[in-house]
C-alpha cells in the first residue's frame, strides 16, 4: 500500500492494483488524480517487481470524466499553455499492460482512460460514453482516436456526436472491451487475467505490448518488420532458451525476466 492522495496503490505478487479514488464526485480526472497515476505509473513501470497492473475505480465510477469543475473558467490560452492534460500520455506511455477493470461509468475522459490501457474488462454495470457534446467540447483525451480504432468509425461518430451512453454488454459487443463479467466477478476476473499474464517474462510481456501498440500506427508492411525485429531480438534472452527447452521437456516454464 502506498500513499497518494486521490488514488490507492495495492503491489503483491508482481501484480498492481490501482484505485481512482475521489468517489465522492464519481472519480472526475483533476489534476491531482494525473499527477497520481503520472507518479504511479512511473513507479509501477521501474518496479522489477511488478509486472502488470489493474485499474479501475471506487463506488460507482471508473471516472465520470474530466473534472468539468476544475475544467469550466479555463481559457484556452490556459489550457494551452499549461498543455493541459498532457500527463495522460505519459500514462499512455506505460510499457508494462494495464487491465482496465471499468466498474461503473466511464464518461468523457474516462472512457478514454479505460481506452489507454491495454485490455478492458467491464461490469455488467458499466457504462461508457463521449458525453462532451453536451458541454460544448468534444473528446479530448485521445477518445477520437483511440475509439474510432476500437469500433470503427460510425459506431465512435455515433457515440461522439449524441453523447449517448452505452451499457457494458453493448460495449462488449461492439469491441469496445474484451470480456464483459457480472459485477461482483470483476476484480476477481481481472486478477485472474493479471496472475496469467504475470507467469510469463517480462521481457516477452514488454515487447507483446509494444508491437501490438505499435501495429495501431504502422502500414502493415512496417508493422510486420518491427515486430519481426522484436521476436528474433527475444532469442537473446534466457527465457526464450527456457520457455522452449520448458516445452521440448513437456515440463513448466521457469522464466527469470531475463
Ligand atoms: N466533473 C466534476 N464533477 C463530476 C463529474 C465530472 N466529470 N461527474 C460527476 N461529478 C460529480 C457531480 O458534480 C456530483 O458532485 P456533487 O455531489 O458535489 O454535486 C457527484 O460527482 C455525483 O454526481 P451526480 O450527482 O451527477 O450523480 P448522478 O448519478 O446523478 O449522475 C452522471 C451520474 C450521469 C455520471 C453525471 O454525474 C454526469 O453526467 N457527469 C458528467 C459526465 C461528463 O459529462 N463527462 C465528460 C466530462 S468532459 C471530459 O471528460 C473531456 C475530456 C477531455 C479533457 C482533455 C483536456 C485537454
Amino acid at each position: 500500500m502506498s500513499s497518494y492522495e486521490s488514488i490507492i496503490v495495492e503491489k503483491n505478487n508482481r501484480i498492481a492494483v490501482v484505485t481512482l479514488n475521489r468517489p465522492e464526485a464519481l472519480n472526475a480526472l483533476n489534476a491531482q488524480i494525473m499527477n497520481d497515476i503520472v507518479s504511479a505509473f512511473d513507479d509501477i513501470d521501474r518496479d522489477p517487481e511488478i509486472v502488470v497492473s489493474i485499474l479501475t475505480g471506487a463506488g460507482r465510477a471508473f471516472a465520470a470524466g474530466a473534472d468539468i469543475k476544475e475544467m469550466k473558467d479555463q481559457s484556452f490560452s490556459d489550457m494551452f499553455l499549461a498543455d493541459y492534460f498532457a500527463g495522460w500520455d505519459k500514462f499512455a506511455a506505460c510499457r508494462k499492460p494495464v487491465i482496465a477493470a471499468v466498474n461503473g461509468f466511464a464518461l468523457g475522459g474516462g472512457c478514454e482512460l479505460a481506452l489507454m490501457c491495454d485490455m478492458l474488462i467491464a461490469s455488467d454495470k458499466a457504462k461508457f460514453g463521449q458525453p462532451e457534446i453536451k458541454l460544448g467540447v468534444t473528446p479530448g483525451m485521445g477518445g477520437s482516436i483511440r475509439l474510432t480504432k476500437a469500433i470503427g468509425k460510425a459506431r465512435a461518430m455515433d457515440l461522439v456526436l449524441t453523447g449517448r451512453m452505452i451499457d457494458g454488454a453493448e460495449a462488449n459487443r461492439i469491441g469496445m472491451c474484451s470480456r464483459l463479467v457480472e459485477h461482483d466477478k470483476l476484480m476477481d476476473e481481472a486478477m485472474s487475467a493479471a496472475m496469467e499474464i504475470a507467469n510469463y517474462s517480462l521481457p516477452s510481456i514488454l515487447a507483446s505490448k509494444e508491437m501490438v501498440t505499435r501495429s495501431l500506427e504502422l502500414s502493415t508492411t512496417e508493422g510486420v518488420k518491427y515486430e519481426r525485429r522484436l521476436f528474433m531480438g527475444l532469442f537473446g534472452t534466457l527465457d526464450q532458451k527456457e520457455g522452449m527447452a520448458a516445452f521440448a521437456e513437456k515440463r513448466k516454464a521457469s522464466f527469470l525476466d531475463k
